[in-house]
């Protein structure tokens, strides 16, 4: 298969600085099947003019970016196939997966600056994917460009957004600063340092401040009463997402739901994001 027909995706993170992003990435990288290359790479995003005129003239930003390969699935039993001649069926196609790091808030002095500069990012990608045509184009014809040219831009699919804990007041302003722009992932980040019992109360309180907020999260198709169902009765595989990237010595993570959040996002429900993220830039255009 070649890169053509690859799945793009492009993912931010968010979130204070040290809550573990950077560990999230190698961790999801290291379960991801038929890997060709990881390479750390950068991107630059050009200042806006009403910025300072001390400020620098472009934002770097830190990422890493995943080139994997088709996954096969050999469903032809020996039966069927006695020699084993039969090409493999393919499950899942290439995936072109770009992972970038925004600085956590307490990075500065002023974590306004942060906020800022996820607020240029934004808008950045948001000019830049919709200046390629012409304003009179129609929703459902920048909606078709946007899923299937992925390759041909690099809008963020989705935004992991890492708690540690409990979300701040400045979380708050944070989120509801770009749940319109980009679909909101929440994550509760180092799992294995709360017990069972109080992650789903996090899990529980946050999904209610949100609502409070009037904060919309990326359900992956599902309404925000099947996601709160599924925490009132404990059942796990739903925002915001439990995430531990410690190890047991057999190598299982502890307490974290990061294998359903990469079947969601990579293999299951990648349509899903990729329509909230259409669905955002029709809106805001
Ligand atoms: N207990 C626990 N510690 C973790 C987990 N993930 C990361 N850490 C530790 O937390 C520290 C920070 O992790 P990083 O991945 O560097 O965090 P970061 O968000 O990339 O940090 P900055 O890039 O500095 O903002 C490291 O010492 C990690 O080993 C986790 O799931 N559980
Ligand atoms: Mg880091």
């Amino acid at each position: 298969m070649d890169s053509a027909s690859a799945v793009s995706l492009r993912f931010l993170l968010l979130g204070d600085v040290g809550v573990g992003k950077s560990t999230f990435i190698n961790i999801l990288a290291s379960t991801l099947k038929a890997v060709h290359t990881t390479e750390s790479v950068e991107e630059f995003i050009p200042i806006p003019i009403t910025s300072a005129v001390t400020a620098p003239p472009a934002i770097r930003l830190p990422g890493v970016h995943i080139a994997a390969g088709p996954v096969h699935q050999q469903d032809n039993t020996p039966l069927d196939d006695p020699l084993g001649l039969l090409p493999p069926k393919v499950t899942t196609p290439a995936r072109d997966l770009t992972f970038i790091t925004l600085p956590g808030y307490s990075s500065t002095i002023n974590p306004s600056t942060i906020l800022s500069m996820t607020d240029d990012y934004l808008n950045h990608h948001l000019h830049s994917v919709t200046s390629i045509f012409a304003p009179t184009i129609s929703s459902s014809q920048l909606a078709w460009f946007l899923i299937a040219g992925s390759h041909a831009h690099s809008l963020p699919s989705c935004a992991f957004y890492f708690v540690l804990y409990e979300l701040k007041p400045i979380d708050i302003l944070y989120m509801k600063m770009i749940h319109e722009r980009v679909n909101l992932i929440p994550i509760i980040a180092k799992a294995d340092t709360l017990s069972v019992n109080e992650l789903w109360v996090l899990k529980k309180r946050m999904l209610r401040q949100l609502k409070l907020n009037g904060i919309r999260i990326h359900t992956f198709g599902s309404d925000m009463e099947t996601i709160e169902t599924m925490t009132q009765q404990r059942q796990w595989g739903a925002p915001p997402f439990v995430v531990s990237t410690r190890q047991d010595n057999e190598g299982q993570l502890l307490k974290s739901e990061l294998k359903q959040l990469v079947d969601l996002c990579l293999y299951e429900r990648v349509r899903h994001l990729q329509e909230d993220a259409t669905r955002k830039v029709i809106d805001w255009r």
